[in-house]
């Protein structure tokens, strides 16, 4: 029974990670994973600038609060800070946006007045709001979220902001664009253009103050690990072709890596939603079927980088939680650079602070989405860290903020994961998350059933692109076979 049907994961993600401890903890004997790298963690990946603990990949855990299972089991490891444990804490819905104490500096090189500024931030966040609130039942009136914003945008400031001096209704377009940028790098896209405004609302927060994990986030990969039986993982060991649908009614599945073959009753893939949309045509042997590789191609799949700024010593207030850069030429609500090779850290929105400074020093992390964050990434990081040095120069107007190091991602050039998680491209709809999860072969088909099966962030219906979306997509697909081996009869049992 289920005991000996072999299931192969591909990929020791959080999802590979999260489908193994529930087969395994459901009595499956033979569950392997088979991972590209030398470590485990995927996109949760903790780093070091100096002697300080950095997150190269995954940042917060997105609402903390009992449905959230990356929260109970950081929880339960004993991970978190006293702080986000507290029902307070878990309580507040801030709808995915952060209460952070916020400053504002403008390329003209001055600080900027918080009150000059506020109607802007108020108009965005409503305008957001109504984006993730609105329903596509009759058709998509806005070809993306980006041309829903830039139209109410530029309607609210021709009729409510026309009293306002120009100069002061200039910045506050500005500002906006310095928003969307922000929003780019929530979305993981490289412009609020490409964003599917119909599906927006499909994305789902969970109440709680979004934290961190003191330790690193790589204490949750760890502590699920070192639960799995030894030897279950093998690292190094990149998978190059799934080929299923064979005629073998047991093991029907044939996965090849490099100079190995190994046979499977079902597969887990839960490459990167970047990996498959590059790799697909090899990876899959029969070829994945039509609708599901539209939908493959359809779903979007974007860059996000951090780059970590560390400095002697801060030349920011106290109290300061984030700082945006307002460009003063960007009044036309833009979220692209004109030239990506010579503008490209026009891009980067502006810095969050990290906190503790007792645990982080004076450390700063700006963020960078889209083509101008997969460019950033070919630079070496010494031009890379003189583009931040003159940028911080010439925002704060003090020519003599010198960084101490740098420290960035880059993982759109991460060969396993090309890009940094998935969205909703225009045109997508919830049937694509549908057709990207169905298992092969397809419903209807006669052959084994649950040959291939697909886990991973960007499978989740709701949770898509964060941890705890992987985490529930890699049960799901455990659960899936777990009721598959409760529902069918002994004869129907592949033979081991
Ligand atoms: C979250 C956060 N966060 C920042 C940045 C990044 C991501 N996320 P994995 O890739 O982990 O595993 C696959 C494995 O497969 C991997 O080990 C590969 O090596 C391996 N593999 C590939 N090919 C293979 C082959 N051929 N053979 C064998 N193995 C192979 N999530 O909850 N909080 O703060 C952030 C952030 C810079 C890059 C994030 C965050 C996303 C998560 O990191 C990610 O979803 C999971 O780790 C993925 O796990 P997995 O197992 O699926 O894949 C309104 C609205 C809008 C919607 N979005 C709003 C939400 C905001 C999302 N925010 C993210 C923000 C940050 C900052």
């Amino acid at each position: 029974g289920h005991r000996d049907a072999k299931v192969v994961i591909i990929g020791c993600g959080i999802a590979g990670i999260a489908a193994a401890q529930k087969l395994v903890k459901a009595g499956f004997h033979h569950v392997r994973i088979l991972e590209a790298t030398g470590r485990s963690g995927g996109r949760i990946k903790t780093g070091r600038i100096g002697d300080k603990i950095v997150e190269i990949g995954a940042n917060w855990i997105h609402g903390p609060c009992e449905e959230n299972p990356v929260f109970c089991l950081a929880r339960q490891y004993g991970l978190l800070d006293p702080e986000a444990l507290k029902p307070e804490n878990q309580a507040l819905d801030v709808r995915g946006h952060l209460p952070w104490v916020p400053r504002f500096f403008s390329s003209s090189g001055r600080e900027l007045n918080a009150e000059d500024i506020l109607p802007a931030q108020k108009l965005f966040l409503e305008l957001i709001n109504e984006s993730s609130d609105f329903q596509s039942q009759r058709g998509e009136p806005w070809p993306s979220v980006g041309d829903f914003l830039r139209a109410q945008v530029q309607q609210h400031a021709a009729e409510k902001w026309k009293d306002v001096d120009e100069a002061t209704r200039s910045l506050r377009l500005c500002v906006i664009s310095n928003m969307l940028k922000v929003e780019c790098c929530v979305n993981g896209t490289h412009s609020m253009d490409e964003v599917s405004m119909g599906a927006f609302g499909l994305y789902k927060t969970l109440p709680g103050l979004d934290c961190t994990f003191p330790g690193g986030y790589e204490g949750l990969t760890q502590n699920l690990i070192e639960e799995l039986p030894a030897g279950l993982v093998t690292y190094n060991k990149p998978v190059r072709c799934v080929n299923w649908n064979s005629a073998k009614s047991a093991e029907p599945v044939m996965i090849e890596c490099d100079g190995q073959k190994l046979v499977a009753d079902h597969v887990i893939v839960t490459v990167p939603l970047g990996y498959l949309k590059k790799h697909h045509s090899t990876l899959f042997h029969p070829p994945l079927p039509l609708h599901k590789l539209l939908s493959v191609q359809r779903l979007g799949f974007g860059t996000n980088n951090k780059i970590f700024v560390e400095f002697d010593s801060p030349w920011w207030d106290a109290d300061c939680e984030v700082i945006f850069f307002v460009w003063d030429d960007e009044d036309a609500v833009v979220d692209q650079v004109p030239d990506v090779q010579t503008s490209w850290i026009k891009k980067l929105f502006g810095f969050t602070v990290l906190k503790p400074t007792e645990r982080h020093g004076h450390l700063l992390c700006g963020w960078i989405s889209g083509h101008e964050s997969e460019y950033m990434e070919t630079l070496s990081e010494q031009q890379v860290t003189d583009a931040i040095t003159q940028l911080i120069r010439r925002f704060t107007g003090n020519p003599i903020i010198t960084p101490r190091r740098i420290l960035r991602s880059q993982w759109f050039h991460d060969p396993w994961t090309c890009g940094s998680y998935s969205n909703l491209g225009k045109g997508c709809s919830e049937q694509d998350l549908d057709n990207l999860m169905e298992p092969l072969p397809p419903k209807g088909s006669k052959s084994q059933p649950l040959q291939v099966l697909f886990a991973g962030e960007a499978t989740h219906h709701c949770y898509f692109s964060t941890v705890h979306g992987a985490v529930l997509t890699g049960w799901r697909e455990a659960d899936r076979l777990i009721s598959h081996y409760s529902r069918i009869t002994p004869s129907e049992f592949p033979k081991s």
